[in-house]
């Protein structure tokens, strides 16, 4: 079974109390109820947590390494501040989306810089809570063809293998022959 690490950084414990017009109406209970429902339907088992602080999503990412498949997060207001946040998931090498409720790219110029989208294999913002939605899909889609190509690389190795043995073999065969032709 999959396991995937969801993480929301500062501030997303206020969701559906304050913001609306940006963040929506969902509390982050209700966010974490429809996140965690569809990880029932794809079989993924998935770890939800929010903290206010940096060090301790430091620290939740660096422990994922052992845990987890891959991370989820929206770092919030870190996206835009923290190398820590970025240099902890490039350490741990896991597959990590970034998410945003709303669209980063059209609000004030100092969101629109992340730390963390290049060390993320891909970035969603602007749709709201699907974006997590969507993003657990993609994270599962992109771990379980990640598995697959991995289980199908030594039989392709083999093959290549026993092709290049063949190769070789022919060409000797025509070095003797040739030779052969020589003498
Ligand atoms: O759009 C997003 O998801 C953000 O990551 C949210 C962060 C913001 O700093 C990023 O630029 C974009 C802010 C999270 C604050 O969440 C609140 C929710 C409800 C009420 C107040 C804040």
């Amino acid at each position: 079974m999959l396991r995937i690490q969801v993480l929301h950084g500062p501030n997303l414990n206020l969701l559906g109390t304050r913001e609306q017009s940006i963040y929506g109406t969902q509390s982050l209970d209700a966010l974490d109820s429809a996140i965690s429902k569809l990880a029932k339907e794809l079989s993924v088992k998935v770890d939800l947590r929010q903290s206010n602080s940096e060090g301790e999503l430091v620290t939740w990412i660096q422990k994922a390494r052992s845990k987890y498949d891959g991370i989820i997060i929206n770092p919030a207001a870190y996206t835009h501040t923290s190398i820590a946040i970025r240099d902890a998931i490039a350490a741990v090498g896991l597959p990590t989306v970034e998410v945003h409720l709303s669209n980063i790219h059209q609000r004030e110029e100092f969101r629109h810089r992340s730390h963390i989208a290049g060390v993320a294999i891909g970035q969603i913002c602007g749709l709201g809570p699907t974006g997590y939605l969507l993003a657990l899909r993609g994270l599962h889609d992109h771990l379980t063809t990640s598995l697959r190509e991995k289980k199908t690389a030594a039989p392709a190795t083999s093959r290549r293998t026993a092709r290049g043995t063949r190769a070789l073999r022919s060409r000797s065969i025509d070095r003797v022959q040739s030779e052969g032709s020589i003498e």
